[in-house]
């Protein structure tokens, strides 16, 4: 009999995160962090670096984590977890160790040891949950952070409006190095988020998935409409759905039509400054994007313009 694949409905419901923890209200992390829990289960070890989720279930002496729990330095995620995942194997144990760390940890300061665990293919799952910028320390630029975003590192002013450099594709980074398997998921796709980690989990060697995470405070959004953030990012292009299994890229979900971006900015405070042209930047980076991901034809339907406006480098870059 072919087993029936496990949906947001049929999923375990024994929360891993207990509730009581200190997370803003509409934060997309913890949801993304409770479910994968719950469907990794009681037999985990949770390693988190400093971010968000540390600061808002695991503030020593008290962890809102049911399972076992570790914290070192913020830059640590994948030479933790690799030791720990040898430590528990040299022991016979089959447990799993989730490394959980913020688009900072991982995109940036993590980076280094991130592509040395993957690059050994060492046997643990690495989670980046990605809420664009540094959020625990207040709202600072970090690698994901998109083009044209407010944060404090990247402010609006008479010399510079936001981001000027575009988001890193982290996911090419990590699939670079020929991974067990890698996956972008987002919370507003719950069964294809539940499907992924169940395969992940069942999966032995290096496995990365990267879940897009809304942020209501650095996003200043309404903590009502954080799951329309997360619908809108991937129907606009923003965040797109897809796995990477044996070298080969899977779109696990294709939008019927690209809806402009300009609908997903229009929600967000970090955006509010945005000029018709940096908007129009924007948007013809995303076509180009969507070509590349779901081979269309977005960006030869476009006004035809220079290369100079997807040509951002160090010298337009943000600053003080
Ligand atoms: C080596 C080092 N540099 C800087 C810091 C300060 N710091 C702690 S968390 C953090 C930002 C974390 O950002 P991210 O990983 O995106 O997680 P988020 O807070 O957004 O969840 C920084 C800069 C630190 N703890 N260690
Ligand atoms: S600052 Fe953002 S990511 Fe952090 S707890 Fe609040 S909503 Fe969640
Ligand atoms: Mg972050």
């Amino acid at each position: 009999m072919v087993e029936k694949a496990m949906t947001i409905k049929t999923m375990p419901q024994e929360d891993q995160l207990g509730s009581g923890h200190g997370a803003c209200g509409g934060c997309g992390l913890s949801t993304a962090v409770n479910n994968v829990l719950r469907i990794l289960g009681p037999d985990t070890v949770v390693y988190a670096p400093a971010s968000c989720l540390l600061v808002f279930s695991a503030a020593y002496p008290i962890s809102a984590f049911k399972v076992p729990f570790i914290y070192s330095a913020f830059e640590n995620t994948g030479a933790v977890i690799s030791g720990i995942s040898a430590g528990l194997r040299k022991q016979g144990k089959q447990t799993y160790v989730v490394g959980i760390a913020g688009d900072g940890g991982t995109f940036d300061i993590g980076l280094q040891a991130l592509a040395g665990a993957a690059e050994r293919n060492d046997d643990v799952l690495y989670v980046c949950v990605d809420n664009e910028a540094y959020m625990n320390t207040g709202t600072q630029r970090s690698g994901s952070t998109p083009f044209g975003a407010w944060t404090t590192t990247t402010p609006v002013g008479s010399k510079t409006q936001g981001k000027r450099s575009f988001k890193k594709d982290m996911m090419c980074v990590v699939a670079g190095q020929d991974v067990a398997y890698a996956a972008t998921l987002s919370i507003a796709h719950p069964n294809d988020f539940v499907k992924k980690v169940e395969k992940a989990k069942a999966m032995r060697g290096f496995r990365f998935l990267h879940i897009m995470t809304p942020c209501t405070s650095g996003w200043k959004t309404d903590p009502a409409v954080t799951y329309d953030l997360a619908r809108l990012a991937v129907e606009t292009g923003m965040w797109a759905l897809y796995e990477i299994e044996n070298g080969e890229t899977t779109v696990t979900y294709r939008p019927e039509e690209m809806l402009p971006v300009e609908n997903y900015l229009k929600l967000q405070g970090r955006f509010r400054h945005m000029s018709k042209e940096d908007i129009d930047t924007l948007q013809r980076w995303l076509c180009k994007r969507w070509d590349q991901r779901y081979h269309t034809d977005m960006v030869s339907k476009e006004e035809p313009k220079g290369d100079k406006e997807l040509a951002m480098c160090g010298e337009e870059t943000e600053g003080l």
